[in-house]
């Protein structure tokens, strides 16, 4: 099913003019910010001089960096009188980066959710519990204005309140939940100790922080659903900028709304299908907030499959940010591949902690996870043969050793939003 069927198909020419056109109005648009005009000037590029989508290689990458030094409002475009909504990131590290909307904003960032959702077969008749923060948090605002155009009936629930949240799946016939996986994954934890069979729902879609295709069949087990990924990030309007079809295999990344290139972030050069590296966006339709050649940090890669589904560009699965791989004595190791192994052990359940230490001068990475209540008689030390095989199932998958502690069903850290399980606490000890 498609929602706009015209933009989802558009390919050949007609997308390549449609797309050139858009980039030089994009950078128009970023010509009206100051920074932007230094970064084009230093580039020797202007609006006028962009002939063809070639010339894309030409502009300057933009980054995080660039918009926190505008904080707050040095990045619109427009004047504050056109921005009618504002959302924030969560800025763990210094300030939040500010994101303004025009009003054609809004409609344009709808009109992509919209698509998503019924790409994966939603629409009237659907109840849809949105189970994600709302607030500056893009994600429960993003995906309640798709719900609703949809014409689907929405339940604005955000996160927490665990067991009401299962109570509403089963009173209200919920027939699709919007979630992170890790809350996903408290929600069938909970049903489960509820003796909740959920039996309406029918799908999932989960995102806003990297997962793994274990944790994919997991959810889909437990919550008797079929589970789509979905991607996007504040700066891009927030959810909604690349979502997975019934084909499940890669996310089509709106291709009349963004250019995506793949880069290798170390050298800046670009890669092509195939090739995994740091996802780069040029968002083609945004007012208030143009960016231009933006690196995420994602690391991803294109694929040049040709989608049974008719639709354009895709991205495989996010595996993580650049700046959350782990490098553990020189081994490149993102939190998403221990989940996939882990997941992949009936012995053991889907929570677990990463702490890393530095001891005698080398790198040390624990991995505290929860046995499985199955193979749990209440007693940790019967069980050093299965701490044995996790860590050698992780040494052989990773390549890496690790330190594997196994630790009581139940007792580590749930998270609602999303997750925090690496700890690193090399810098506590020196
Ligand atoms: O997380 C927007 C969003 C909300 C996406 C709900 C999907 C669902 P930010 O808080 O700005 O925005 O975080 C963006 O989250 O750069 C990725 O590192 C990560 N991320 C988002 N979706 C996925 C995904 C929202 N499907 C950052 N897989 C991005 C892996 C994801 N990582």
């Amino acid at each position: 099913m498609f929602w706009n069927k015209a933009m989802e198909t558009i390919s050949g020419p007609d997308l390549r003019t449609l797309q050139l056109k858009r980039l030089t109005w994009t950078v128009r648009q970023a010509e009206k910010v100051p920074f932007y005009q230094s970064l084009l000037k230093n580039a020797g590029i202007r609006s006028d001089a962009i002939r063809s989508l070639d010339d894309l290689v030409k502009l300057p990458f933009t980054s995080k960096k660039d918009l926190r030094l505008g904080y707050p409002f040095g990045s619109l475009a427009v004047p504050l009188t056109e921005v009618v909504r504002i959302h924030t990131t969560s800025g763990t590290t210094g300030k939040p980066t500010v994101v303004g909307y025009t009003r054609a904003d809004l409609e344009n960032w709808a009109d992509l959710m919209a698509r998503d959702l019924t790409m994966v077969g939603l629409g009237p008749g659907d109840v849809f519990q949105n189970a994600l923060g709302y607030g500056l948090f893009t994600g429960g605002l993003g995906f309640h204005a798709g719900a609703e155009k949809i014409g689907m009936t929405v339940i604005p629930s955000a996160t927490g309140n665990t067991r009401r949240q299962i109570e509403m799946i089963e009173d209200f016939g919920v027939t699709a939940v919007n979630a992170t996986p890790s809350y996903a994954m408290r929600l069938a934890e909970v049903a489960e100790e509820m003796g909740a069979g959920l039996e309406t729902l029918r799908i999932g879609t989960f995102g806003a922080e990297p997962w793994s295709e274990n944790m994919r069949r997991e959810l889909e087990e437990r919550l008797g659903i079929t589970a789509y990924d979905s991607y996007g990030m504040s700066e891009l309007y927030g959810p909604g900028a690349a979502f997975e079809c019934e084909e499940k295999n890669g996310l089509h990344f709106w291709h009349d709304s963004f250019l995506i290139e793949i880069i290798n972030p170390e050298t800046g050069e670009q890669l092509g299908p195939g090739e995994r590296g740091e996802l780069v966006v040029t968002p083609l339709v945004k007012e208030a907030m143009p960016l231009i050649r933006y690196r995420t940090g994602d690391i991803t890669m294109i694929l040049d499959d040709v989608c049974p589904c008719g639709r354009g560009q895709k991205i495989a699965r996010i595996m993580g940010r650049s700046d959350d791989m782990l490098v553990i004595r020189g081994i490149n190791v993102f939190p998403s591949q221990i989940e996939h192994v882990l997941l992949s052990l009936p012995e053991v359940g889907e929570q677990f902690m990463v702490y890393i230490d530095r001891i005698h001068h080398l790198d040390e990475m624990t991995i505290e996870v929860e046995v499985n209540r199955d193979y749990f008689s209440g007693e940790l030390g019967d069980l050093t043969h299965v701490q044995k095989r996790v860590a050698g199932v992780l040494r052989d998958s990773l390549n890496l050793r690790t330190r594997v502690t196994l630790v009581e069903p139940g007792s580590l850290p749930r998270f609602e939003g999303k997750a925090k399980r690496v700890i690193d606490r090399r810098g506590d000890i020196w």
